[in-house]
């Protein structure tokens, strides 16, 4: 850094706090540190608020944790008043609560839409950090912290020939606000993850015809979703505090599951499939995945539940063959994201629909009409991609981050996100994240790692400010051993056999790293608790 003179000119605009995106991670943000006193702002790349649910408005698109739990806990008369009409809402009921939560906060006026932030530069002689966006607006602040979201980059396959398709195409992760009508529609669907289930179930309603063009089969789980019980709601919001603090008392920071008790090899065969069927029945993935105690840690106890499922895909489609293409074999159930659906399975029994194996036979080319398949066309309308996203660190690496040695963010990681905590990275000073990578985010009630993140960097910006403290650094050895100690979790469990997203393998090039935190919500917090309790060790406050 070479500049010696403060360079905070006027036509900078300068905050205290930076909160980039404005989904739920960064709408929580903004509040807490409004409430806190301090001059911020958030800045949106989208034309809406709401971040993922804004984004994905496939048809379909549901979520997977229940409404109860997932839905923010920072307001007794938020969480008393609102009503969610479904036990797992769809994405329109989520954004509309997006929305009511913003304007019941008075949070809209703080957020700068259609602006999307491309370079962040930490200024060390100013101590601040320099943002600029795509329409070259400038602004600057002392804190930066960044909610840009874990699934926020859409990523776009590369197929020979892709553009000569002359139809309609949607990716379910960019899909336009307004209703877009399959019927009498011949569409292709590319993708079998969460998104491609949900989209295709419903699309299989009423197209005329709907080819899903499968690379991996997935594990997918009933949903049993149903309109949501008076009585049960009733009896939950009288006990919702209680209800929040056990979700932190669990791995994945939501209350209600009994935690298993025995190992799959403990009980004979009669009964382990008596307790996958119970489950089976009642629905939902962490039921399923609560069963026993060692699921996703012993090969043979997963087995066990894999096969379970593969028989039950095996019952319910009726053409043999398609059948056998839907089950599974490439991963340990639950190793890569369990999906939830809606009657996916059954799906594949209708005279609309057709699995077509890429993974045999993968696709060639596309064609003006349509897609090519070993030598045969199948002639399209439309064509839907639920091909994912560039999960975890796709959002942070679309900005230019530097800090004031001049290394950038991806510089750093090349080989691998390298964080304390999730929270913040060594050498970026000032610069935080929320739910961030090696944090437990995405293994978790989202919402929840939302709150106790934002929570978190509240109280230590608190501290800093009534200590007189400007600056907080991640001490590199305390990065080093978090993200050795996320690896050695890893690595006790089977998750690193699934060549999932969670280890980056699904975007060609990307290292491939195991990155969520998978000690579970309890042992984090405690752990984040517990740096607070002893002065912020493993981190430089000057
Ligand atoms: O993405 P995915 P998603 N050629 O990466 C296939 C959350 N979410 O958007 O496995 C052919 O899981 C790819 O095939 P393969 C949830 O956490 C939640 O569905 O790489 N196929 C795979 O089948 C979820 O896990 C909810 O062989 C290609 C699919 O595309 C996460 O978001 C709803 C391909 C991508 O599946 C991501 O889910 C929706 C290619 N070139 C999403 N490239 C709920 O709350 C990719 N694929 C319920």
């Amino acid at each position: 850094m070479t500049k010696t003179v403060s360079n905070r000119d006027s036509k900078t605009n300068h905050f205290d706090i930076i909160v980039i995106g404005a989904g739920l991670g960064g709408l929580y943000t903004l509040h807490k540190m409004l409430g806190q006193g301090y001059n911020v702002i958030a800045v949106e790349q989208g034309k809406r608020i709401g971040g993922t649910w804004f984004w994905n408005q496939y048809p379909g698109c549901r979520c997977d944790v229940e409404s109860l739990e997932y839905s923010y806990s920072f307001s007794e008369e938020l969480q008393q008043e609102w009503h969610w009409p479904e036990k797992y809402s769809k994405q329109t009921d989520i954004l509309k609560y997006i929305n009511h939560v913003a304007d019941r906060f008075s949070l809209k006026q703080k957020i700068v839409l259609n602006t999307k932030i491309i370079d962040a530069r930490y200024d060390q002689i100013d101590n601040i950090w320099r943002l600029r966006s795509s329409k070259n607006d400038s602004y600057s602040c002392d804190f930066c912290i960044m909610a840009t979201g874990n699934l926020s980059v859409p990523n776009p396959p590369k197929f020979p020939r892709l553009e000569e398709f002359r139809g309609d195409s949607y990716h379910t992760g960019l899909w336009p606000s307004k209703h877009i009508d399959f019927s009498n529609k011949r569409v292709g669907l590319i993708g079998t993850g969460s998104s491609g289930v949900q989209a295709s179930t419903e699309i299989a309603k009423n197209a005329k015809h709907l080819y899903v063009f499968q690379r991996t089969a997935n594990f997918s789980l009933p949903a049993r979703n149903k309109p949501s019980d008076p009585r049960t709601v009733e009896a939950h919001k009288r006990e919702y505090e209680k209800k929040r603090q056990a979700a932190f008392a669990t791995p994945f920071g939501i209350s209600g599951y009994p935690p298993p008790t025995k190992s799959a090899l403990e009980v004979n065969d009669q009964i382990r499939n008596q307790i996958f069927e119970e489950k089976w029945l009642e629905g939902g993935t962490i039921s399923f995945l609560y069963s026993f105690t060692d699921l996703l840690t012993n090969q043979t106890a997963n087995d066990y539940a894999s096969e379970f499922v593969r028989k039950k895909i095996r019952k319910i489609v009726k053409d043999p063959k398609t059948a056998e293409l839907l089950c599974p074999h490439s991963h340990p159930i639950g190793t890569k994201r369990l999906i939830l659906d809606s009657g996916y399975y059954d799906m594949f029994n209708q005279d609309n629909v057709q699995l077509i194996d890429i993974k045999n036979n993968p696709i060639t080319g596309f064609t003006e009409n349509g897609i090519i398949v070993k030598a045969k066309e199948y002639l399209l309308d439309a064509i839907v991609f639920a091909t994912g996203f560039d999960a975890m660190t796709g959002a942070l690496h679309n900005i230019d981050i530097y800090n004031h040695r001049g290394i950038s963010l991806k510089q750093k990681w090349k080989e691998g996100p390298l964080t304390y905590l999730g929270l913040m990275t060594a050498d970026f000073p000032n610069f935080f994240m929320i739910t961030g990578p090696q944090s437990p985010g995405v293994k978790s009630n989202m919402i929840l790692s939302i709150e106790q993140h934002v929570n978190w960097v509240a109280q230590c910006l608190e501290t800093m400010r009534k200590s007189g403290k400007r600056t907080i650094n991640a001490k590199e050895t305390s990065e080093k051993s978090w993200v050795n100690h996320c690896k050695e979790v890893a690595d006790k469990t089977l998750y690193p056999l699934g060549n999932s997203w969670y280890q980056g393998a699904n975007i060609p090039g990307k290292k491939k790293v195991f990155m969520p935190y998978i000690g579970g919500v309890q042992k984090y917090k405690n752990i984040c608790d517990e740096i607070v309790r002893q002065g912020y060790p493993g981190f430089h406050l000057s």
